[in-house]
């Protein structure tokens, strides 16, 4: 019986110095078609009822704002009737709206929290 010739490997397209199969050309090429996220804003509303250091907390805890800073946020709040409390990429400032609701109705509290396009 004649002894088979093994098969050969797959030979590779030749490889020319801009046009290497897939490294710097495409990621450029995508880099220039993906839009960046859009912005939205999370807003926080004044009401009559939510206690300012419950605000305060929120905006600590769930917008990484310093004791100060969101103090300061809080009041304005208080005074002009609503306040940003950050800017982030559509999905991040959904979530933040759903925590912020939860953990105000979880402890009773009527406080709004919307997100609008920045
Ligand atoms: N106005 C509230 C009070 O006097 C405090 C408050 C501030 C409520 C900001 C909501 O988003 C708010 N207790």
């Amino acid at each position: 019986m004649p002894e088979e010739t093994p098969p050969s490997p797959p030979t590779q397209p030749p490889v020319t110095p801009d046009q290497d199969g897939g490294g710097s050309v495409v990621a450029e090429r995508k880099a220039a078609r993906v839009k960046p996220p859009s912005l939205y804003q999370v807003v926080l509303l004044n009401d009559d009822y939510t206690p300012m250091e419950f605000v305060v907390m929120v905006l600590q805890h769930y917008f990484q704002r310093d004791a100060d800073t969101a103090t300061h946020i809080m009041l304005k709040i208080h005074h002009e009737g609503r306040g940003i409390c950050g800017v982030y990429p559509k999905d991040v400032a959904a979530t933040k709206v759903e925590l912020v609701l939860t953990a105000a109705r979880r402890e009773g509290h009527p406080l709004q929290c919307i997100m609008e396009a920045a």
